[in-house]
């Protein structure tokens, strides 16, 4: 078994991403296995039947396989720089909460309508719930404070924000010319940009466990940040 965990992961899922970016965050070297969701290896099946990712195997042989988790595991002990305890006031907890249970329902809706026939809301009708049940509280927050965590980020930006870009790439200029939310609008774009998700971002090879990120990705900024 390997010397460091090992994350089964997918490039573009949000649940992946949040559990990468609090990965790097930690500063926690880790390989990683890209799984085609079409095509999911036997080694993750055997590890967690319920075949989602993320999923973090640990050198002692525990697995953890949901994102939350994997981000606690990461981020709470030691939490030098409160990146878990910021994400443990009851504003926060609840804002993952919407973000995993009605906000995610609606943006699939909007998003894969295709997938959803015989739905009583229309596309732009669940949009439009998205927008009140998340985006709109998120709003109200970030115009008190740059980030979901206060001045400083924490787990909850990390966990919301792969969510609210999918959300925001749907519709591109619907989203720019959405009124009412400059100040998600500002935070998303400050976050595409971050050193934590460009990393998270990085692209692997299809095949095998790799180290992750490779070393010049760390460089600069973000190890910077984790000295
Ligand atoms: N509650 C899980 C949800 C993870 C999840 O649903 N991941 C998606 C990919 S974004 C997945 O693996 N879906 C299974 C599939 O598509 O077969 C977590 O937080 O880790």
């Amino acid at each position: 078994m390997s010397q460091v965990p090992t994350l089964y992961t997918f490039r573009r899922c949000p649940y992946a991403m949040r559990a990468r970016m609090a990965l790097l965050q930690a500063g926690q070297v880790f390989e990683a296995v890209e799984v085609s969701l079409r095509d999911k290896p036997a080694s993750l099946l055997a590890l967690s039947p319920k075949a989602t990712v993320p999923v973090l195997q640990l050198p002692d042989g525990r697995v953890i396989d949901e994102s939350w988790e994997i981000m606690r595991w990461a981020l709470a002990a030691p939490d030098a720089q409160g990146w878990w305890a910021r994400a443990q006031s009851p504003e926060n907890l609840e804002r993952v909460r919407r973000n995993d249970g009605d906000f995610k329902h609606h943006l699939d809706r909007w998003k894969y309508p295709q997938r959803y026939t015989g739905e009583a809301l229309s596309p732009d009708a669940h949009r439009d719930r998205a927008v009140e049940v998340l985006l709109r509280p998120l709003e109200a927050r970030l115009r008190e404070a740059p980030q979901l965590g206060g001045a400083h980020p924490c787990a909850t930006d990390l966990a919301v924000m792969p969510f609210v870009r999918q959300f925001a790439a749907v519709d591109p200029a619907w989203w720019e010319a959405l009124p009412d939310l400059a100040a998600v609008r500002s935070w998303l774009s400050g976050w595409l940009v971050h050193p934590l998700f460009v990393a998270c971002m990085h692209k692997l090879p299809a095949e095998g466990a790799h180290r992750f990120p490779p070393r010049q990705d760390l460089d600069g900024e973000l190890s910077e940040r984790n000295r």
